[in-house]
């Protein structure tokens, strides 16, 4: 199966996974309610009769295999449980993170494996909450079963730089050892056709996971551009005795994201941010959406003149950073976590499951040239000391992994006044609903905004709208100027837009939202159809008017 857009790897092997398993919906305590066959990837609601099943079901399927065993999975929504012949082997919390399971020493034969899913809000539940998004259920992200020999490269990180005019790049590589015994080995990393960096003769010590670092030159390196996204492939080979013993494929581009002053900086040149908010959200797929529907928002995003999508409120399903990659789209990602009060902050689970939700992030996706910002914590509480505090924390984490790119988080427009956390980010960030939740005039609001960040410690960052949208019920048209009319989206979109382009002390728009998302129950209300109706597309992507007057304010500005 296929989990990134290219080959990963040559030498090591996959174990075929069919994708129809068997699936049983279960009760309180786990008894096995009724039987389906279900596809992986997909959310259980794909099937007519679990539309709106909220709760726990088993995936079932025999596989056959053995030695050490690597089982790799995207995404599952949201808590996950992991058992091999009965025995459980893995827990995971978070629909949109990567996790793996390494099982070692496995005989060969015929195995059970299980994965006990749940997409309750149940209580030890901190970031999953009833929202304005759907949690669906399901294992929603591919899933790969890969074959491992005694050693193994876990990862390998590339962060670009630039110093007088060259090209550099720090790598960080983690390589395991699962004998007993120590091996000499070299790891030898080609970036693109020419070069080649090699660790050689490193001791991996046994039963343990070896750091390997160093800072290279690459005088021929290409420069990722928006215009030219130059992607080069990174073929990592794990070498024992002269032979390949494993090998990891991932794909880098060479550019550099700085901010100065009050501007973001995308290789030295001042860049505006154009761009829509996107829920992972599509008519008959929910969260699980085909690599082909993908494909078609990047093509709709990019005709719409945007150059950044920001992946609200949680990190993607990586084959769309791969698309965003290829594509040149500046990619705002954000850890999962969206409108948290301050009770919610506090439970017993928030630290670490948001911990666990960045360190996931970023370890898997810190290669991706199209990501400029780290965001978190979207309108959480950012305006009282406790909240000060959790964004403290996880910004540090956040420099503690990945320090080359900036920091970010959406404020809101009540918190104009009383934020406490601005001087703790590279770029302001505030969402606003002027002519949607208030009849304020967008400047007006653009200027009560511009005056509180200049009174903090934001003052003189680069500030961005983060969302700024109006909603609009696809196929509702009239020309009273009523809200839910797509002629009233029009209206307020362009009056947003052109007031923010036109606006020298900005850094950009970041449009909510993409499409129209599905939301929980608890939110009927404000939301007809149960979605959220502010998209520029519905949720089968058919265009508003708003996206066609976007597309041409978005054409016509130039940097
Ligand atoms: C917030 C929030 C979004 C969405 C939006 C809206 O700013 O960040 O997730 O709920 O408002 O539509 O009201």
């Amino acid at each position: 199966m296929k989990t990134r857009l290219f080959q990963n790897h040559v030498v090591r092997n996959e174990i075929p996974l069919d994708p129809v398993w068997d699936f049983h919906t279960l009760n309180s305590e786990e008894e096995r309610q009724e039987e389906f066959r279900m596809l992986v990837p997909a959310c259980w609601e794909s099937n007519p009769k679990l539309v709106s099943y909220k709760g726990k079901a088993v995936y079932s399927k025999k596989v056959t295999f053995g030695g050490n065993v690597r089982l790799v999975f995207k995404g599952v929504s949201h808590t996950a449980n992991i058992y091999l012949n009965k025995k459980q082997v893995a827990y995971h919390y978070n629909a949109y993170t990567e996790f793996s399971v390494l099982l070692e020493n496995i005989p060969y034969g015929e195995h059970l494996l299980e994965v006990k899913v749940d997409n309750s809000f149940h209580e030890e539940s901190a970031l999953h909450v009833s929202n304005d998004y759907y949690s669906y259920g399901g294992i929603t992200r591919p899933v790969v079963m890969e074959e491992i020999g005694d050693m193994f490269i876990k990862y390998v990180h590339f962060i670009p730089f630039q110093e007088n005019g060259k090209w550099y790049a720090s790598i960080r590589a983690s390589a395991s050892n699962l004998s007993n015994e120590p091996k000499n080995v070299t790891l030898q990393i080609k970036v693109g056709d020419e070069e080649v960096v090699s660790f050689t003769d490193k001791v991996l010590q046994p039963n343990t996971e070896t750091l390997l670092e160093d800072t290279y030159e690459f005088p021929s390196a290409i420069t990722y551009t928006l215009e030219n996204p130059k992607l080069y492939l990174m073929d990592a080979k794990l070498l024992y005795n002269d032979k390949a013993v494993d090998d990891l494929i991932d794909r880098v581009g060479f550019r550099e994201i700085k901010i100065d002053g009050k501007d973001i900086l995308f290789n030295g040149k001042k860049v505006i941010i154009k761009g829509v908010n996107r829920h992972e959200d599509y008519a008959e797929f929910g969260c699980a959406i085909p690599v082909e529907a993908m494909y078609r928002d990047i093509e709709i995003i990019k005709s719409l003149g945007a150059n950044c999508v920001r992946t609200s409120h949680y990190p993607n399903d990586e084959r769309f950073l791969d698309l965003c990659d290829e594509n040149g789209i500046l990619v705002w990602e954000e850890s999962h976590a969206r409108g948290l009060n301050e009770k919610q902050m506090r439970h017993k689970n928030f630290e670490k499951q948001s911990a666990d939700c960045i360190q996931e992030m970023i370890e898997n996706h810190i290669n991706h040239p199209s990501i400029f910002v780290w965001g978190i914590l979207n309108e959480c509480v950012s305006n009282t000391e406790f909240g000060r505090s959790c964004y403290a924390k996880q910004f540090e984490l956040i420099k503690s992994l990945d320090s080359s790119r900036p920091v970010s988080f959406a404020s809101l427009e009540a918190h104009i006044g009383s934020d406490l956390c601005l001087d703790l980010v590279d770029i302001v960030s505030f969402n606003i609903y002027p002519r949607w939740y208030h009849d304020t005039p967008v400047k007006d609001s653009l200027s009560n905004l511009k005056n509180f960040v200049n009174s903090t410690g934001g003052a003189g960052k680069p500030l961005l709208i983060s969302e700024i949208g109006a909603g609009a019920i696809y196929g509702y048209r009239n020309n009273n100027q009523e809200k839910w009319t797509e002629e009233y989206q029009q209206h307020a979109l362009t009056e947003h837009t052109t007031s923010i382009l036109s606006d020298e002390e900005l850094s950009g728009v970041i449009i909510w939202q993409y499409s129209d998302c599905r939301v929980d129950k608890g939110w009927f209300h404000g939301r007809p159809k149960s979605q959220n109706n502010k998209g520029l597309v519905d949720i089968y992507r058919r265009e508003k008017l708003a996206y066609h007057k976007v597309k041409e304010i978005f054409h016509s500005f130039q940097e």
